[in-house]
């Protein structure tokens, strides 16, 4: 189906005219980056802004960068570009694991990391690496910069912090220091263009340290401290894991949808839970990289 209503479309070559547009038009104006949520909701009229701004030519969206132990993604880079890049796959292998069960190779060379988040949906993938690495979302307006933090970017089911004025620019991730490895679970009904029916990622430090965060069981995607207090300063065990999968059902809230019964979700959260964690701490003492 076409776009059925009119709109002003901007395809600005700065940072500063896409702020000047946000400060200008506020709610009436929604950002296009990879469109493959956008265009989707304008087709079906879920929403018809006034004006559309398109961001993908801005060179300095464009960028991932490795400085002083900051990763930096640009609001244009896609999932296919973060599954070729020498960066990524030397530092952040998780993110290329996680990369890769996004939707097919055409939805990839589309759809960015970023819009992914600024959609929110519950299920988005990108959310639980960003949440274990601490990510900080950079934010700009015409009048402010600020940095938010992952674990406060999300504030609903496809509702952000983000203000009507403010764009992102990009998101930062801090290397850890310390020896680490990590692993994302995905439970998906097939591979290909379905969004995950669950999510788990796990980054294992060799201090018996662990960061634990789900998506698409609850309203927002989200860190598990409660396993995480649990499971620090412990050596993974059978017993460790069994304890560990009970506190978990206390801690997510899914639901019965056209994807997965409640049920199912909590059963499978417990698998993926345990895979997760062995396979995070394997790689961690020199299995598989990640
Ligand atoms: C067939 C199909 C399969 C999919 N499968 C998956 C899947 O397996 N896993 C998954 O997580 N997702 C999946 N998705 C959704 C995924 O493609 C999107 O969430 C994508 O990552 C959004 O990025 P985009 O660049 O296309 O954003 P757009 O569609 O351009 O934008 C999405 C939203 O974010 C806003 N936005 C974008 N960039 C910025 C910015 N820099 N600043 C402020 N606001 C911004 C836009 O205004 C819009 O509201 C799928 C989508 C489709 C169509």
């Amino acid at each position: 189906m076409s776009i059925l209503h009119d709109f002003e479309y901007y395809n600005p070559r700065n940072i500063e005219e896409v702020l000047q547009l946000r400060a200008e038009y506020r709610d009436k104006t929604r950002i296009l980056a990879g469109g493959t949520d956008l265009v989707v909701q304008m087709k079906d009229n879920i929403i018809a802004p006034d004006v559309v701004i398109d961001i993908k030519g801005i060179e300095a969206f464009h960028e991932i960068t490795f400085d002083e132990n900051i990763l930096f993604i640009g609001a244009c880079i896609t999932f296919s570009e973060l599954i070729e890049s020498e960066i990524i796959q030397r530092y952040f292998p998780l993110i290329k694991e996680m990369s890769l069960t996004v939707a097919s190779m055409g939805i990839r060379n589309r759809a960015t990391m970023i819009g992914n988040i600024c959609s929110a949906v519950p299920s988005a993938d990108s959310a639980p690496i960003l949440l274990v690495y601490d990510a900080d979302v950079i934010v700009r307006s015409a009048s402010k910069d600020r940095i938010v933090p992952i674990t406060e970017w999300f504030a609903g089911p496809k509702k952000t912090t983000l203000k009507s004025d403010e764009i992102v620019t990009g998101i930062a991730l801090h290397f850890p220091e310390r020896k680490h490895a990590g692993c994302y679970e995905r439970l998906g009904r097939y591979s290909g263009e379905d969004l995950a029916q669950a999510g788990i990622c796990i980054l294992a430090f060799d201090d018996d340290q662990y960061h634990v965060a789900c998506c698409a069981v609850g309203p927002i995607p989200k860190r598990l401290y409660h396993i995480e207090e649990f499971l620090n300063g412990k050596v993974i065990d059978q017993n460790v894991i069994q304890e560990a999968k009970q506190i978990m059902l206390n801690n997510i809230f899914p639901i019965s949808d056209v994807r997965a019964s409640k049920e199912y979700r909590e059963h499978m959260m417990g698998i993926m839970l345990e895979r997760g964690l062995m396979k995070a701490v394997s790689r961690l003492h020199g299995g598989e990289n990640a």
